[in-house]
């Protein structure tokens, strides 16, 4: 079916950057081998997100690295992007499916085990947990306990990324999990040095998932 590799994956968060800036900790992010980059924009015009979406997408391709919209499907295929990842309160992902076609990658995002097991009915093909720890992006989210982690990746049968809070210093909690990656914002995002902080980071995740 579809082929990624969700061991790193990076969510953008434009706020407070100039649009050289965020571009910039995009290719760097790539450079640091991230596996998956997520475009994530909240209230911002649909041609903006589009415009965007186009200039993250052409770095993203140089790197082969799989580019997914958050939320919106429109944009996603308007940009030619790779995937879409969709909020419980998003367009259902068997409406997505149906619009995105076979070949693209749909992420969901699950906080409990029945959320989870009905995004995989409806043909996801990973899911984003979280969060695990308090986050300071710009997100609505509750908290989910690891075990409730542990439980979707025993129960559910596909890749599952644990998101919010996550950093190199932190992150040890998720050995034994059952994880297939990590999904960050603020650990690549904010640092001095994006690409370093991808490579460390990806470098420690690789030791938090089952062989
Ligand atoms: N969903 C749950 S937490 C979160 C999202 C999009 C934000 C994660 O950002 P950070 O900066 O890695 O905590
Ligand atoms: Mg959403």
């Amino acid at each position: 079916m579809r082929q990624f590799d969700p061991t790193m994956y990076f969510i953008t968060d434009r706020t407070g950057r100039s649009t050289e800036d965020f571009l910039w900790r995009i290719e760097q992010a790539c450079q640091g081998g991230v596996t998956l980059v997520q475009l994530r924009e909240k209230d911002i015009p649909t041609r903006t997100y589009l415009e965007l979406a186009m200039a993250v997408h052409t770095i993203t391709k140089r790197y082969q690295i799989p580019l997914i919209i958050d939320d919106r499907v429109d944009v996603a295929l308007a940009a030619g992007a790779e995937g879409v990842h969709i909020g419980q309160t998003d367009l259902p992902v068997r409406l997505a499916r149906a619009l995105m076609g076979e070949h693209a990658i749909i992420g969901a995002t699950t906080k409990t085990v029945p959320q989870a097991l009905e995004a995989y009915e409806q043909g996801v093909d990973y899911l984003g947990v979280g969060a695990i720890y308090p986050t300071t992006t710009k997100v609505k989210t509750v908290l989910t306990d690891v075990s409730v982690l542990r439980e979707i990746c025993q129960t559910v049968p596909l890749p599952v990324c644990a998101i919010g809070g996550l950093n190199y210093d932190n992150c040890d909690v998720l050995q034994g999990s059952g994880i297939a990656g990590v999904a960050v914002v603020s650990a690549i995002m904010k640092a001095d040095d994006p690409k370093a902080a991808a490579e460390q980071l990806k470098a420690k995740v690789q030791t938090l998932i089952p062989k």
